[in-house]
């Protein structure tokens, strides 16, 4: 045994001496309602519909007796397939309250994305609405494909039901008393985003209540929360509950705290700033294609937006110049990133400006370390953590990470290391005031506006096609996007597969953001001796035309 000793970097606020992680997840948010519990909790937007604390508690718990009516029961998984809506709350709290797990996804997937998912975390139930039912239904190819739609399991819809499903109404008009009684350990898990991590297919990421009980803790608990929010505010929910970034540093952050959540079930800028001019909008979380539309659109001019008293920005790099356009706009609120990745349960590093008593920072910084966390920077060749102003790979351990992947203890294994280190794939340092920088990625993973897309997923599409011998996929720089998706391609057959087709063969099988934005036609993919593709080799090509 070799000892070492990690260079680990710290939160420059004092851990928080405990926090409540032995309680099921339902029971910690909805912690302190007796003290707000007659203030709005969910506001929605499209129709000014508002639930208090109590209403959202109560509408969580018949819920959970709905869902228990249906068959569910502890360790089951339900699918939530929606934009943001009240719905949603309701349906995630109502399944924590009974044991269940809910794994979401973006309505806007593929039948193909969906059932993935569907299969792979072995959903018994999906909450939707009326227009996405169709493609639980059918492929587009053969309708028993795709049996989602089945005697096994039950769709709910939040909307009119087509045939075979039922109204949301079956669950929130359940008895509340009917709540069955379950035992929840810490352990259990509650919540099951996918991801694809560092490398290979999206993974079932599990989140047990411990582990977000410990994140929202990070973030919101304490006499000097690093992300200050309370009763009187209104925190904008415009990016979608069913990434993890909504769901914990907004939804689930709002309710501990006792902020009113704003729900938008679209991004569209006009509703935007009207609501946020209406509600008085004061925190709001957005990601970096959010701050140009806030920092570029003419029509921002026209609304007062002097409500804004914090914006976080995060799940993509945030660059410096496009900050200090956001602050010339809303010159009173003080922002900030977070930095977070799903695997981490999600946050690993908060802006302590947005803390109760506030520290400086820097412009470009991700954040400091969040409390009862530690940090570190690892050169990636040797390991070795590295000090100060060093860039290497982040590594992040706490109870707040995720126990680990379902049914994949390899991916588990290779991305969580035996001394309880998550490698992050991501290239940055921390800087004399403790404040983290990202400067690259490591791993696959290309982000459209935030957006995962995995170089693998469609590298198996693309192989899957008859004329495609070999296929790379990797990103691109975007001035809108940040990054997009593009594909060399080795053709199998001749020179007659257009990169157009190929695009269109891409586009029909996933969601917008996955779509490629170009090919570049080669002769072969360069490949490591053991077969890995050198996708350093490849953005390099892009990058020198
Ligand atoms: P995933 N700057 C640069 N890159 C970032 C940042 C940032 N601020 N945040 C996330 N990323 C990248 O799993 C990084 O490569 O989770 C990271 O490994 O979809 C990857 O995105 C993870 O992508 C918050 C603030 C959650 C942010 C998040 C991000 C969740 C994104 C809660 O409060």
């Amino acid at each position: 045994i070799t000892t070492h000793h990690d260079h680990v970097f710290k939160s420059k606020l004092p851990d928080l001496p405990n926090i409540s992680n032995h309680l099921p997840l339902h029971t910690y948010c909805f912690e302190n309602i007796s003290d707000f519990s007659d203030r709005p909790c969910l506001i929605v937007g499209s129709t000014g519909k508002t639930y208090t604390f109590s209403e959202t508690h109560l509408i969580s718990q018949k819920t959970g007796a709905g869902l228990s009516k249906l068959g569910i029961t502890k360790g089951d998984v339900i699918m939530i397939l929606l934009p943001n809506c009240a719905e949603f709350t309701f349906a995630f709290m109502g399944a924590s309250m009974i044991g269940a797990v809910t794994t979401t996804a973006n309505p806007f997937y593929t039948a193909s994305e969906i059932f993935k998912q569907f299969k792979a975390s072995n959903a018994k139930l999906i909450i939707t609405q009326s227009t996405y039912v169709d493609k639980l239904r059918h492929s587009g190819t053969s309708s028993d494909q795709y049996p989602m739609l089945g005697e096994h399991f039950q769709v709910v819809t939040i909307d009119d039901p087509p045939m075979n499903c039922l109204h949301f109404s079956v669950l929130s008009d359940a008895n509340e008393n009917e709540l069955p009684e379950v035992s929840i350990d810490p352990e259990d898990p509650v919540a099951l985003p996918f991801s694809s991590g560092t490398t290979g297919l999206p993974k079932g990421v599990i989140l047990t209540h411990k582990s977000l009980i410990t994140s929202v803790a990070q973030q919101v608990d304490g006499e000097n929360p690093n992300l200050y929010l309370k009763e009187d505010d209104v925190v904008l929910c415009v990016l979608p509950l069913f990434h993890i970034y909504s769901l914990n540093s907004v939804l689930l952050c709002s309710l501990r705290a006792g902020a009113a959540v704003l729900v938008m079930h679209k991004f569209e800028i006009g509703t935007l700033l009207e609501l946020i001019q209406k509600y008085r909008v004061s925190v709001a979380a957005v990601v970096p294609p959010l701050v140009i539309a806030l920092a570029k659109n003419p029509m921002v001019a026209d609304y007062d937006l002097s409500s804004i008293r914090a914006i976080l920005s995060g799940a993509a790099p945030l660059g410096k110049d496009l900050e200090e356009a956001l602050r010339s706009r809303v010159p009173q609120a003080v922002l900030g990133q977070g930095y977070g990745m799903t695997e981490a349960g999600p946050v690993l590093s908060m802006c302590l400006a947005f803390a109760k008593q506030p520290f400086p920072t820097k412009s470009g910084s991700c954040g400091t370390v969040v409390r009862n966390a530690e940090l570190k920077v690892i050169e990636p060749e040797t390991g070795r953590s590295l000090g100060y102003n060093q860039p290497g790979e982040i590594c992040i351990r706490g109870s707040q990470i995720m126990k680990g992947y379902l049914n994949d203890d390899e991916a588990t294994a290779t991305t969580v290391d035996v001394e309880g280190w998550l490698h992050t794939g991501d290239v940055g340092y921390v800087d004399d005031d403790n404040e983290v920088f990202i400067v690259d990625r490591v791993k696959e993973l290309i982000k459209f506006k935030g957006f995962q897309v995995p170089p693998a997923e469609l590298e198996a599409l693309l192989v899957c096609h008859q004329s495609i011998a070999d296929a790379a996929v990797v990103p691109q720089k975007d001035d809108a996007a940040g990054e997009v998706p593009v594909a060399f391609v080795v053709r199998s057959n001749g020179n007659e597969l257009t990169e157009e087709a190929i695009k269109e063969f891409v586009a029909k099988q996933v969601v917008f953001y996955k779509r490629l934005h170009k090919v570049y036609f080669v002769h072969a993919i360069p490949k490591s001796p053991s077969g890995k593709i050198l996708r350093k080799d490849l953005r390099a090509k892009l990058a020198t035309p």
